[in-house]
Parts: structure tokens; sequence; C-alpha cells
């Protein structure tokens, strides 16, 4: 079978659906309605990461500017949210007192999201300069802008914890070593917490987290110009997986599928019951995470929690 390489989810489909589990990256839950649906999300009374990793920042970034005397920041997978605003706030307050300037570099996979993030936080931070980048910061070849000070790469909302083990661990890697000694790393993570409360989290009574993983069908149906895939035949399950400390999201066929994916000239059969893996979100233990840092060269400087526990945001160096 010939699958066309400038289509990156046909690709991925190709290695996933006909793997044991099927499985599919969670990059393809993130289109323009799923993008919505996940904003959706950081509001629910369920969903607690958002609203505690914000009230860490809250509280303390200006210590972060502080502490590092970063002169850029680099976010992975950046946006115009509140968190981010937070940050640049503090950074742009400390820049304006030392008399210096401060960078901003959004990184993102998306050209669009990226330039209309960067117009409206350049029209509203006058004083920061800002230079987003396409790039896919999970490849290999990423390169970071050289600076005269300090720089801090930026990984905020937990989004760490799509990775598994192997993949976090060559993340790290890679991130150590495009940074240079003196630079700094702030990174967001959720933490081990009551069963209860991790898969209510992720299984939301109002049901929009069942709609954004049945929204990763809609996503192949229009991708794969696929005939006769609906969402409504797939059931969202979020389970908590005790031994990898890991919530993960599983859409499981209500009905025996048989489908033709156009694009792929391929068909996908799944029976009844099979569940198909779409994500995973660990949490962490805050020193078996600062093991995992070190493991990269990453020394821990200081880390902060929400006055609930529930979240940890940690500023390590190179
Ligand atoms: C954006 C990856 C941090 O894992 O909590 C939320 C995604 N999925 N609800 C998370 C998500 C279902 C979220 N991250």
């Amino acid at each position: 079978m010939t699958v066309d390489i400038d289509n990156p989810l046909a690709a991925d489909a190709v290695t996933g659906l006909w793997a044991y589990p099927p499985t599919l990256p969670p990059k393809w839950l993130y289109d323009e309605r799923g993008s919505r649906l996940f904003d959706e999300i950081t509001r629910l009374p369920e969903y607690y990461p958002t609203r505690r990793e914000t009230a860490i920042l809250e509280a303390h970034a200006a210590d972060i500017a502080q502490a590092t005397n970063a002169e850029m920041l680099v976010e992975f997978g950046s946006g115009t949210s509140t968190k981010t605003r937070l940050l640049l706030q503090a950074f742009a307050d400390r820049a304006a007192t030392l008399g210096r300037p401060v960078t901003y570099v959004p990184l993102d996979v998306s050209t669009e999201i990226l330039e209309s993030s960067a117009a409206v936080l350049a029209s509203d931070y006058p004083g920061i300069d800002i230079h987003p980048m396409v790039t896919d910061f999970t490849s290999p070849g990423l390169v970071l802008p050289p600076s005269t000070g300090p720089r801090m790469a930026v990984f905020l909302g937990g989004t760490i914890g799509n990775f598994d083990d192997a993949e976090r661990a060559v993340f790290l890697e890679r991130l150590a070593a495009v940074l240079s000694p003196g630079d700094y790393f702030l990174l967001g993570a959720d933490l081990i917490k009551d069963t209860g409360r991790l898969v209510a989290a992720y299984n939301d009574k109002a049901g929009v987290t069942a709609d954004f993983n049945r929204n990763m069908i809609e996503v192949l149906r229009a991708g794969l110009d696929a005939q006769g895939l609906y969402a409504d035949d797939f059931d969202h399950i979020a389970r908590w997986n005790p031994g990898r400390h890991r919530i993960e999201m599983w859409l499981r066929a209500r009905r025996d599928i048989d489908v033709y994916f156009a694009v792929l000239q391929r068909h996908w059969k799944l029976s009844a019951g099979t569940e198909v893996l779409t994500e995973i979100s660990t949490k962490f233990d805050p020193s078996d995470l600062a093991g995992e840092l070190a493991a990269a060269g990453l020394r821990e400087v200081r880390s902060w929690t929400d006055d609930a526990g529930d979240f940890l945001l940690t500023l390590s160096c190179r």
C-alpha cells in the first residue's frame, strides 16, 4: 500500500489504527472543533489542572522572573492563554525594572495559530519582542534562537503527561541538549491524586470530554475520506491505569465497524467492544519527576504547588 507522505494523518493512521491495541496520537484531537472543546474542558468544574496551574502562576510568576533573570522565554505549544500572559507580564515588568529587552518565542506546529496569537500578544505587550517559530518541538532538529542572557523553556498545562515514559525521556534529553548551561526549564505537571477526582476530570458530567474524544472519529472521517464512520458508534472511556499512573482515554466500538478509508485505499475493521487508545495523561510524583529531570541533566531549582497540592510547577536549570 502507498501512503501519501505529505499527509501526516494518513501516516499516523497506517501506523496506529492496525496496531494492537489500535491507537492514534493525541495531536489529532486538536482540530478546530477539538481545540474549542478543549477550551471548554478547561472551564469544567471537574477539570482542575488549568485553574490550579493558573493559581500557581498568579502567585509565583514574579518569583520565576526574579529567580531566572531570563531574557528569552521559549514556549512549547504556545497560546494566547491566561497562563502565558501571567508569565509575559512578570517578565516584561522585570525587564522594564532592569532596563533591558525580553523576547518571547512561541513554538507551535500551526502557522495560523502562531501568527494570530503573536499579533495579539505583540499589541498587548509592546515591550516584548515576539519571534514565533513554526516547529514540531518533539522533532530532533530543534534549535533555539541565541540570546545574550539566560533563556527559559516553558512547557505548561501538564502536556508532558501525553508522552509515555520512553517518549518523555527522549523529550527531556533533547530539550537539555538544546539548552545552554545557565538556561532554565519551567514545567507544569499534574500530580497523582485520588482516583475518583482524576477519573471525573476526564469523564465530566456534561459530556464535553466525551465529545472531545469522539471528535477524533470526525477528524478521521474528514481527513481520510471515510464513508460510514460515525462518532456515535464509539463510547468515550476514561480510566485510571494504576501501574503506569496515568489516565487513558479510549474509544470503544459500540458495534462492528467496517469503514473504507478512501485516502488509504484500505478497510478498517473493528469488532464491537474493541478499544482505540486516543490519549494518555500521565500523573506524577514530584520526587520521581525531579529524578527524571536530573537524569536528563536538568537540576531542580524550585518547585511550587497550588494550595490543594493538585498540580506542580517545577523550575530546573541546565
Ligand atoms: C492538554 C494534554 C494537558 O491531559 O489533561 C484534557 C488534555 N484530555 N481532557 C490533559 C485533555 C482530556 C490535557 N492536556
